[in-house]
C-alpha cells in the first residue's frame, strides 16, 4: 500500500462489469480490457490509481490487511467475512440478488434435523439461530443446487437472481434471508492515512451511484 497510490480491489465477472461504469463516472477508466488481459494489476486513466483483480471472496481480506485501500464486495461475502478492519461507507446498488433458502417443493422430512448445504455458513447459522431452529449445516464451495437432488441435504442457502438456476434443477425459493448488493469497503487505517484522497473518491462514487439510479 504505497502512500501516493489508491489501490482498488475488485472481482472479475458481474461485479467488475457493473462497477466499471461507476468508476468511469468517478473519473477512473480501466486502461486494460479486463475480459482479455491476464494482468492482475490494471492501470487506469489516473496514473496513481490501480485496480487489482481478485476472487470475490478474497476482496474483504485484501482490504482488511491494507493490500488494497478500498474494494467492491457483495454483501453476501461481507456477511461471511464479518467486516473486521473495514468501513462500509457506500451501497453501490450493483450485482443485486437475494440470499434465500431453497429446496424441492414439499420435500422437507419431519423426522430428523434438517440438513442445509451452503457456502454461506455464517449467514445461515445466524438465520436459523435467530429463529431458534436447529439445523445441521454442510459446507459446500459451489453447485449448491445439486445437494438436494442427490440427497446430500434437504435445503440449500444460495443467491437467487432470476430464479432460473433453481427452476432448472426442480428447486424453488422458500425463505428470504437478505437482499444483497455490492458495497464499497475501505481499509480503516487507509481512511486515516489517505483521508482526503479516499473521501474524495467516495464522494465521486456516490455521485456516480445517484446518476445511475436516476437513469
Ligand atoms: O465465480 P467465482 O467462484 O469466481 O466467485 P463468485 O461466485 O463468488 O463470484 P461471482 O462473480 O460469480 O459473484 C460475485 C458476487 O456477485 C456475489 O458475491 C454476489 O454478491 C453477486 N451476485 C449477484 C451473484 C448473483 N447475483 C448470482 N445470481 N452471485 C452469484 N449468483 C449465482 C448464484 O450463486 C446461483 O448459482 O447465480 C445463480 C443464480 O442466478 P439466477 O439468475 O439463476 O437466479
Ligand atoms: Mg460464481
Amino acid at each position: 500500500m504505497n502512500d501516493d497510490t489508491l489501490t482498488i480491489a475488485v472481482s472479475k465477472g458481474r461485479i467488475l462489469k457493473e462497477a466499471a461504469p461507476l468508476l468511469a463516472h468517478a473519473g477512473i477508466e480501466l486502461r486494460d480490457d479486463p475480459d482479455t488481459t491476464r494482468k492482475l494489476i490494471l492501470d487506469t486513466s489516473e496514473p496513481d490509481v490501480k485496480v487489482v483483480i481478485i476472487r470475490a471472496t478474497d476482496v474483504p481480506t485484501y482490504v482488511q490487511y491494507g493490500a488494497a485501500d478500498v474494494g467492491v464486495a457483495g454483501k453476501d461475502v461481507l456477511m461471511e467475512h464479518g467486516g473486521e478492519g473495514l468501513y462500509e461507507p457506500l451501497d453501490l446498488g450493483i450485482a443485486r440478488c437475494r440470499l434465500m433458502v431453497a429446496g424441492r417443493p414439499g420435500a422437507v422430512p419431519g423426522h430428523r434435523r434438517l440438513r442445509v448445504a451452503t457456502k454461506y455458513i455464517e449467514s445461515t447459522r445466524r438465520y436459523y439461530a435467530d429463529q431458534g431452529r436447529q439445523v445441521e449445516l454442510i459446507k459446500l464451495y459451489g453447485s449448491m443446487e445439486l445437494a438436494p437432488l442427490v440427497g446430500l441435504a434437504d435445503l440449500i442457502v444460495d443467491l437467487v437472481d432470476t430464479g432460473n438456476t433453481l427452476r432448472a434443477n426442480g428447486l424453488e425459493p422458500l425463505e428470504h434471508i437478505a437482499d444483497i448488493s455490492s458495497r464499497l469497503i475501505v481499509n480503516k487505517a487507509a481512511m486515516k492515512m489517505k483521508h482526503d484522497r479516499i473521501t474524495d473518491f467516495i464522494t465521486r462514487l456516490r455521485e456516480a451511484v445517484k446518476a445511475r439510479e436516476a437513469a
